[in-house]
C-alpha cells in the first residue's frame, strides 16, 4: 500500500474549490512570516535567493502578473535555496556516451517493479478500469507510467520543489544547448507553483519532488498539475501525492489532452528490407519520433511492417533505440507512442512505459 507522505499537502486544483477570503488573508498574516523567519535562520549560510536582485525582481513581476501578495512571493523566492547538485543533473550526457536501450530498460523493468505494479493494479483495479472506460487509456499504460515515474509512489522525490524550481529558474546551467529556453520553462513552472500553492493556502516549502520539481505519484510538473490534474476519487480536491485514484485519473486525462487515441496500438514491429540499397534509413529517421509516414510510404522506404502495422491508417514514425555498440532496435511508433513521449520527451522512456505495463499485465494474467 501507498505510504502517506509525512509532509502531506493537498494542492487544490485551480477551480475545484474557491479559496475563501480568509484563506487568502492567512498568507498575509504573521503566521507564514514567523515560520519563514525560522526557516531563514535554518538556511545558515547556504545561498538563499534573497541575495539575488533579479530573483526578487522576478518575484515582484510575478506578484503583479498573477495578482498575488507581493511580500508573500518575495518571502518565498527570497528564502528558496540554491541546490548545487541540481544544475548538473540537467546537462545532457557527455558526447560519445552511447545510448543503450537494454541498459535503460533494465533500470525500469525488473521483478521488484513488476511485483509492485501487480500490487498497485490489484489495489486499484476498479479505478483503473473506470479510467479506461471514461478516457480510453488502457490500465496497462497508466500502470506503466506510475511505475516508471515513482515505483507506484515509493520514490516521489525528496527535493523541496521550491528550491529545485528556483535553482533551475535562476541558475540553469549556461553550458546546456537550450539554456535560454529551459530557463524560461522553469521560470514559468516556478510561477505556476507559487500561484498554485498561494491559491491553495499551502506552504510552498512543504511539497517535495524530483530535482526538476515534478510532484506526486505521476510526477506532474506544476503547469501540468494546473492544466491536467483531476479529482478522480470525488472528495472535492486534487491530491496527486496521497490519492492513487486522483493520480490515475490525472495521467489518463493528460494522455487524452496530448492526443491519445483510444483503441490504437502504440507501435508495430519493423523488419528492414533484406536489400540494404532499398532501405532509406536517413529519410525514415529524419522526422525522429514525430509520426510522419503512412504505412505504405514507410514500407516503400524499406521498413517492412508486421501484418497489423501494414493495415494501420494513421501516420507512423520509425523509432530507433540504440543498444550501445550493438545494432539498434527499431519499431514503428503510432500517434499513441508519440502521446507517451509528451509525458517525457524520450522514445526510450516511452518504450520503458509500454514494456513495464505489458510485463505487469502479463504477470496479472498468470
Ligand atoms: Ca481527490
Amino acid at each position: 500500500m501507498l505510504k502517506t507522505v509525512s509532509t502531506a499537502i493537498l494542492l487544490i486544483a485551480s477551480c475545484a474549490i474557491p479559496i475563501s477570503a480568509t484563506a487568502q488573508k492567512h498568507h498575509k498574516s504573521g503566521k507564514t512570516r514567523s515560520a519563514a523567519t525560522a526557516r531563514s535562520a535554518a538556511v545558515n549560510g547556504s545561498m538563499a535567493y534573497a541575495t539575488r536582485p533579479e530573483a526578487l525582481q522576478f518575484a515582484d513581476d510575478l506578484a503583479e502578473r498573477r495578482d498575488l501578495d507581493r511580500e508573500w512571493v518575495r518571502q518565498a523566492i527570497g528564502q528558496a535555496r540554491f541546490l548545487p547538485q541540481v544544475p548538473r543533473l540537467m546537462l545532457p550526457p557527455a558526447k560519445g556516451t552511447a545510448k543503450n536501450w537494454r541498459v535503460y530498460r533494465s533500470r525500469f523493468i525488473d521483478p521488484v517493479r513488476i511485483r509492485a505494479g501487480l500490487r498497485f493494479w490489484q489495489d486499484h483495479a476498479e479505478t483503473l478500469a473506470r479510467a479506461e472506460r471514461e478516457f480510453g487509456v488502457p490500465a496497462e499504460t497508466i500502470v506503466g507510467i506510475i511505475g516508471v515515474e515513482t515505483i507506484y509512489g515509493q520514490q516521489m522525490g525528496n527535493f523541496r520543489v521550491m528550491d529545485a524550481l528556483a535553482t533551475l529558474a535562476f541558475d540553469f546551467p549556461a553550458a546546456h544547448p537550450r539554456a535560454a529556453e529551459r530557463t524560461e520553462f522553469f521560470q514559468r513552472e516556478l510561477e505556476q507553483f507559487l500561484s498554485l500553492t498561494h491559491r491553495s493556502n499551502v506552504d510552498p516549502f512543504e511539497p517535495r519532488g524530483s530535482y526538476a520539481g515534478a510532484m506526486g505519484l505521476g510526477q506532474f510538473m506544476p503547469s501540468s498539475w494546473v492544466r491536467y490534474a483531476i479529482d478522480f476519487d470525488g472528495d472535492g480536491r486534487v491530491d496527486l501525492f496521497n490519492s492513487p485514484a486522483d493520480a490515475i485519473g490525472s495521467v489518463a486525462n493528460y494522455f487524452i489532452a496530448h492526443g491519445w487515441k483510444p483503441g490504437m496500438p502504440t507501435h508495430y514491429s519493423v523488419q528492414f528490407d533484406p536489400d540494404p540499397a532499398r532501405v532509406q534509413l536517413d529519410e525514415l529517421l529524419a522526422p525522429d519520433i514525430l509520426p510522419s509516414f503512412s504505412a505504405a510510404s514507410m514500407q516503400a522506404k524499406g521498413a517492412m511492417l508486421d501484418a497489423a502495422g501494414a493495415q494501420h491508417t494513421g501516420p507512423l514514425a520509425l523509432v530507433e533505440l540504440q543498444n550501445g555498440d550493438d545494432a539498434p532496435s527499431y519499431v514503428a511508433g503510432t500517434e499513441n507512442f508519440y502521446a507517451i513521449t509528451r509525458y517525457n520527451w524520450s522514445s526510450y522512456y516511452a518504450m520503458a512505459v509500454i514494456e513495464l505495463g505489458h510485463e505487469v499485465a502479463a504477470a496479472r494474467a498468470r
